[in-house]
């Protein structure tokens, strides 16, 4: 078959909805842009484990250090699960984190904001991991099938960790006044951050119209970000805490809220390297893949005995 006969056939796949499989022909920039979008989530998820980890230590009770270190532990199986899909795009696991390492690749913003205090790790669960969800739940259907499979695990995961969340917020909001005005502060710093995870405003957006073609993305940044506020909003004000957003107004119309605008030079800043744990994180990782080099290769040498036991 030539090219324009394999590339009738994704197309066609496409259009029925069917999933692309890592044996099918692909155009090599849906590869590419697969590769670019699947890895970013994957280290995204690893480098994520580090502000809560952060909390592990000092959580104020066993039942919520548990919980913490569940919810800890789900992330980097979700790690696992991504660098996987991406593997199946014919990109090794070594490349993939030399890229992470060396700054090549990006991961999510959010993760370059300090957690200060026990309500940062309510604001994470209830914000972050409720955007991040947001963002997934359209990635269930996503057009690359390793892809699409791996979320539906993981967004069954989140639910849970934005639960978490929400409930130290409850809590906190419910609390004593100083316990209050810790949610109140953490609400207050991680608020626009959550609203830059969905990537710039569409009309800034370079990835958005391929993603949107080939389906990869179902729905577009500003959508998606339209849909976390409402939905978000309401949950702050059950628990008496306020959306440090002045421009925030219920628009009847549209049925959904007019809100401000992200500082989008502080989101350009952050995704260079410029944030405020950049530096901090990648030091991090680096250390963590340095310290467990012994156990992969351990890992590697008793299945290679193995393997040769097999062929005996
Ligand atoms: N942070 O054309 P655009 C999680 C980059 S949750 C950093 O709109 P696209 C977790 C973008 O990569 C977070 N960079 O891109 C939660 C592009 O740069 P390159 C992870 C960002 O791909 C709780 C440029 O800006 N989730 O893991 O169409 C606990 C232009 O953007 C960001 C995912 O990754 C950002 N916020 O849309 C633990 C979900 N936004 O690559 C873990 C999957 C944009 O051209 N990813 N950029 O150099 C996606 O859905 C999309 O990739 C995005 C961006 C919505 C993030």
């Amino acid at each position: 078959m030539d090219n324009i006969q394999l590339e009738k056939g994704f197309d066609e796949k496409l259009s029925k909805n069917l999933n692309i499989e890592p044996k099918d022909w692909m155009p090599d920039n849906y590869r590419k842009h697969l590769i670019r979008q699947i890895s970013q989530h994957a280290h995204s998820e690893i480098v994520g484990m580090l502000p809560e980890g952060n909390w592990i230590t000092r959580a104020p009770s066993l039942r919520a250090k548990m919980v913490l270190m569940a919810k800890v532990q789900d992330e980097g199986g979700h790690g696992l699960y991504l660098y996987t899909a991406a593997e199946s795009l014919n990109i090794s696991r070594e490349e993939l984190l030399d890229q992470l390492h060396t700054g090549k690749a990006k991961y999510s913003s959010i993760f370059n904001y300090p957690t200060l205090t026990w309500a940062d790790i309510g604001a994470v669960g209830w914000l972050v991991d409720g955007a991040a969800i947001m963002n997934q739940v359209m990635l269930q259907r996503t057009s690359y099938g390793p892809y699409a499979r791996a979320m539906v695990r993981i967004c069954k995961e989140e639910s849970f960790h934005q639960r978490q969340g929400y409930e130290i917020m409850c809590k906190m909001a419910g609390g004593t006044k100083e316990q209050k005005e810790m949610a109140q502060d953490a609400l207050n710093r991680w608020w626009w951050p959550s609203l830059m995870m969905f990537g710039p405003p569409d009309a800034e957006s370079p990835n958005t119209e391929n993603a949107i073609k080939w389906k990869i993305k179902r729905e577009s940044n500003d959508q998606l970000r339209q849909r976390f506020v409402n939905q978000t909003v309401p949950q702050a004000e059950i628990i008496g805490l306020k959306v440090p957003d002045k421009n925030l107004k219920w628009n009847e119309a549209k049925q959904g809220y007019d809100f401000g605008e992200p500082d989008w030079k502080e989101f350009k800043n952050v995704i260079s390297g410029n944030g405020h744990c950049n530096k901090e994180r990648l030091e991090a990782r680096v250390k963590a893949h340095e310290e467990g080099r012994w156990v992969r290769e351990a890992a590697m040498a008793f299945a290679e005995k193995q393997n040769e036991k097999v062929a005996a």
